[in-house]
């Protein structure tokens, strides 16, 4: 295939690429074309389509903000956006904006090397193209991790990973099915798959805190408030840490009193979702304030489940509340008063392997006609690394034998002309995802449009920027409880052999969004340019109990 010549290649078309693409092509006049592995536009969202699937971002905020006409023209149907909607939303935008006569589905890039002025890439299929400018929009929640157990190739029935749910779907009627994770996703499909199934298992490996989501259709004046409320909700969502459209408590957990407290947790726990962290500023940053809202929970849980033995099991979290993700959910606890399900606990009875005919854990062997891997993500790192990335005789896996390294989640020291959406780093996984995307993807396009107007044949962050970022973001996750959670993916922990490294930035969008800005005001400090190095501006935690993300 002869190589196709652009401005900028993008990798990706979900919000991140689709976004990207509308910016440089049609606001910088780039050549510019997407190559995306997935037969339409969606990215992540096109992927997961297990019983369930649902975004814990709040509909009216989980969307891009760019647009006053394409806010004003959607109209979200539910609180929470179903991964069928989100798909509609973002087919929708491409439309709009005609984005796709300039992405090219069905194609999975494989490589892609730096040979000096340009970048070479070459995809799976034989496709080629070279590009002055490559950025990758590739979802940090987006590498689906399947376990590596030994027997998965001998077993007889069916398996799926929520990440690649078959477009078919999957027929559990009549059907003994085994969930294996407890996370979010474990948490949204026990309870759907339990309703459909003959039988279901659920093995879990760390218990979870859960609020409810208190998913609803939304009423016809609350559609008509978000839809006329644009300028309002883009401000806030900009103005807060997560951004989320709601705002953290000032107040700190031990400003009240203990009947105070319960009413508030009462109150959050009828209104649901994860709002619920957002009851008190301190939370996140303090283990006694943090120990109210665990215990809050705990609690809940107990009162829900009505056989003890399985309440224990369910309640024994062994970490602070929100350190990890923290699930919302539609009946989870409730899923174990049915009769038709059970739950393996498998700090008590680990998983030995998969037979022909199940799982077979230390206790004994539980037969199953499915095995759903609700096993989560490589996260942040793993679509990344599972390309071949190259700049003078280096790859970015050599780079990043030791842990992920960027300047601001975006770029990488060695790397030209590489720009990277949601890279680690970056404050996204902890925060409302699109307005992280949208925030990465304008200070992208603005940094190639400064390089084109001043004539910048190359740029790529220094080594010293990117030790600097590292450590703000270690001094940022150091002043939160979250990596004090040693099984957390946020660390890398769920993946055997990966460098256990924190890899979002805890610091909040607020003041994320405030750095990436005065790297750009002082001439992209901390940035090689053409050979001359700018030292990076020095990187400050003020304030930090009110900016940390989640
Ligand atoms: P998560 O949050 O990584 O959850 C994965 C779950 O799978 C979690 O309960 C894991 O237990 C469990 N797991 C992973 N590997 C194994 C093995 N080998 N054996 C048993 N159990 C295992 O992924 P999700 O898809 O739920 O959510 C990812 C993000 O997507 C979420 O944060 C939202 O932002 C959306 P563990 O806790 O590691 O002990």
């Amino acid at each position: 295939m002869d190589e196709v010549s652009l401005d900028a290649l993008v990798i990706g078309a979900g919000f991140g690429g689709l976004y990207q693409l509308h910016l440089l092509r049609d606001r910088l006049g780039l050549e510019t074309r997407v190559v995306e592995a997935a037969e339409g536009v969606g990215g992540t969202w096109w992927w997961n389509r297990y019983p369930g699937a649902r975004c814990d971002s709040e509909s009216h905020s989980y969307q891009y903000f760019f647009s006053r006409e394409i806010h004003e023209a959607w109209e979200w149907s539910e609180r929470y956006p179903g991964h069928g909607e989100i798909r509609d939303y973002l087919e929708f935008v491409a439309e709009r904006l005609e984005l796709k006569r300039d992405i090219d589905f069905s194609r999975r890039v494989a490589s892609a090397k730096w040979d000096g002025a340009r970048w070479r890439v070459v995809c799976e299929d034989g496709a080629r193209y070279a590009a002055t400018f490559f950025v990758t929009a590739i979802g940090c929640l987006s590498n689906a991790n399947v376990p590596d157990i030994p027997g998965l190739d001998e077993f007889e029935g069916e398996w799926v990973h929520t990440g690649r749910w078959p477009h078919e779907g999957v027929d559990f009627a009549g059907k003994r099915v085994g969930q294996i994770g407890t996370g979010s996703t474990g948490i949204q499909a026990a309870p759907v798959i339990a309703a459909e199934a003959a039988h279901l298992t659920v093995f879990q490996r760390t218990a979870n805190y859960s609020a409810p989501a208190r998913n609803r259709p939304l009423m016809a004046e609350e559609k008509a408030a978000f839809r006329d409320d644009y300028d309002g909700l883009r401000a806030l969502t900009r103005s807060t840490p997560n951004g989320h459209p709601f705002r953290i408590s000032s107040q700190k957990a031990f400003d009240v009193s203990d009947a105070e407290r319960a009413a508030i947790y009462d109150n959050a726990w009828e209104v649901g979702g994860l709002r619920f962290r957002a009851n008190f500023q301190d939370l996140l940053a303090d283990k006694a304030a943090n120990d109210t809202a665990a215990d809050y929970i705990k609690g809940r849980i107990r009162e829900v489940v009505e056989d003890p033995a399985r309440a224990a099991i369910l309640s024994d979290i062994d970490h602070p509340f929100a350190a990890k993700r923290p699930p919302i959910d539609t009946r989870y606890f409730e899923t174990f008063n049915r009769d038709n399900v059970d739950l393996v606990d498998l700090r008590a009875e680990p998983i030995k392997r998969i037979t022909a005919s199940g799982v077979r854990t230390a206790a004994g062997d539980y037969p199953l006609d499915c095995i759903v891997f609700a096993t989560g993500f490589d996260a942040m790192t793993g679509a990344l690394l599972a390309i071949d990335i190259e700049a003078e005789g280096r790859t970015v896996r050599d780079v990043w034998a030791e842990g992920p390294k960027t300047f601001l989640g975006m770029g990488v020291a060695g790397f030209p002309n590489l720009f990277t959406v949601t890279g680690p780093g970056n404050p996204s996984v902890l925060c409302n995802m699109p307005v992280c995307i949208e925030q990465a993807v304008e200070w992208i396009a603005d940094c190639i449009g400064w390089c084109r107007e001043n004539g910048v044949a190359r740029i790529a962050p220094t080594a010293a920027a990117a030790e600097d970022w590292v450590a703000h973001v270690n001094e940022a996750a150091d002043a939160t409880l979250l990596p004090t959670v040693k099984h957390s993916w946020y660390l890398g922990a769920n993946i055997p052999g990966k460098p256990r490294v924190f890899m979002p930035y805890a610091g909040g969008m607020v003041r994320y969004r405030g750095i990436c800005d005065r790297v750009a005001a002082e001439g992209y400090a901390g940035y090689e340019i053409d050979g001359e190095a700018r030292p990076a501006p020095a990187f400050t935690l003020e304030n930090t109990a009110e900016f940390v993300g989640v």
